[in-house]
């Protein structure tokens, strides 16, 4: 714990946005995809407190090769991806989590300059976790007494809002984990467009992605041996029931982790064993489930190295470099924003042009 008033608490700051507005869109959301024909439920709901701390347990099963593969490339690749962002720069890190892989990156930048007077790092991290920013933040500053740390607990959206202008100063920012798999290919390029426009020409993303691979090798990543997914997956309708006052047995719903060859995505559901009914009280509403119907809970896109091209390209994005750990399972990927002809001739017409200059008239 740190003191109010230290040197360390002056540099380190969280700031919250309201989360009202997330209880109750549980509340909402849960009637909506429970009603639906194909039962569903947004997997951004995993993530309570007990799910987070499952997400971290399931990190650690070794069937889960993701986390352990993009810490090998950072592992291999820090020195390098520090070479290439100015001393000055911002880290923003979405979905920062714990911010354990984060680390390697701070003692690479931290020993970018032997001899001379290490630089100052600010480092931003969004997450929708305020006591787990709170935490790693305080650690952060204790353990690195050249880095300044303004957390921000918040979705994606709202944090990069709070990020201010663009073209502020230089930043590197940081989506790790495979988090982009979350999104439909779509929804992810809508979202990768919606971060470049707060970058600046010199600005990088550094975006971490799983692999397209054998499904065995995938299905066994979402269906440990130890049940630690599983209980993850069944965490969603515990929280149900202590948020909404559901009566889910939960003994009655089947893990499941598939993977789907033409969206190129693992997806997660749980899958009614035997017909039932369950009522969720708080939503004064009760649930038919037929023998073997599924709610979905979660979809895990995978990339290939064309489709990740093609997102960078939809998103206004270049892949300026592409790093994969030694078994390719895994790759870390380095995004510049693309110029454009129109960008281009908005910098002409600024006076700047960029290239080639005009011919003589
Ligand atoms: C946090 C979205 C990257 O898709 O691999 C892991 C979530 N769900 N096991 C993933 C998850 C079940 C994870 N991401």
């Amino acid at each position: 714990m740190i003191a109010a008033g230290t040197e360390e608490a002056q540099r380190f700051r969280l700031l919250a946005v309201d989360d009202d507005q997330v209880r109750d869109d549980f509340a909402a959301a849960v009637r909506h995809g429970l009603l639906q024909r194909n039962k569903m439920l947004p997997c951004r709901y995993l993530y309570d407190a007990r799910g987070s701390l499952l997400f971290e347990e399931i990190c650690r099963q070794p069937e889960y090769y993701l986390t352990r593969a993009e810490q090998e490339i950072l592992d291999a690749r820090a020195g390098e991806i520090a070479a290439r962002v100015p001393p000055d720069t911002t880290i923003v890190e979405l979905g920062a989590g714990s911010a354990k892989k984060t680390r390697t990156l701070f003692d690479a930048f931290f020993s970018r300059a032997p001899g001379t007077r290490a630089p100052r790092l600010r480092y931003v991290p969004i997450d929708i976790s305020r006591a787990m920013l709170a935490a790693s933040g305080r650690r952060l500053v204790e353990e690195y007494p050249r880095l300044e740390v303004q957390a921000l607990a918040a979705e994606y959206r709202a944090g990069l809002a709070a990020l201010g202008p663009s073209e502020a100063r230089p930043k590197l920012v940081l989506w790790l984990g495979s988090n982009v798999g979350n999104f439909r290919r779509a929804d992810a390029a809508r979202f990768l467009a919606s971060v470049r426009r707060r970058l600046g020409a010199a600005d990088r993303l550094l975006m971490g992605v799983d692999l397209r691979k054998s499904p065995a090798v995938l299905e066994a990543a979402y269906d440990d041996a130890a049940g630690v997914t599983a209980r993850f997956n069944r965490n969603l309708l515990a929280r149900i029931n202590r948020e909404l006052d559901g009566e889910f047995d939960l003994e009655r719903f089947a893990h499941r982790a598939r993977w789907h060859e033409r969206r190129g995505a693992v997806e997660l559901a749980l899958v009614s064993v035997g017909a039932q009914r369950v009522a969720i009280r708080a939503l004064g509403i009760e649930l038919a489930f037929a023998d073997g119907e599924a709610i979905h809970t979660e979809s895990s896109y995978k990339y290939s190295a064309g489709e990740l091209a093609r997102l960078a390209a939809a998103s206004g994005l270049r892949v300026e470099t592409r790093w994969r750990d030694d078994a390719h399972r895994f790759a870390l990927v380095l995004l510049a924003p693309r110029v454009t002809r129109a960008r281009r001739r908005r910098a002409a017409a600024r006076g700047r042009p960029v290239s080639p200059p005009a011919r003589g008239r």
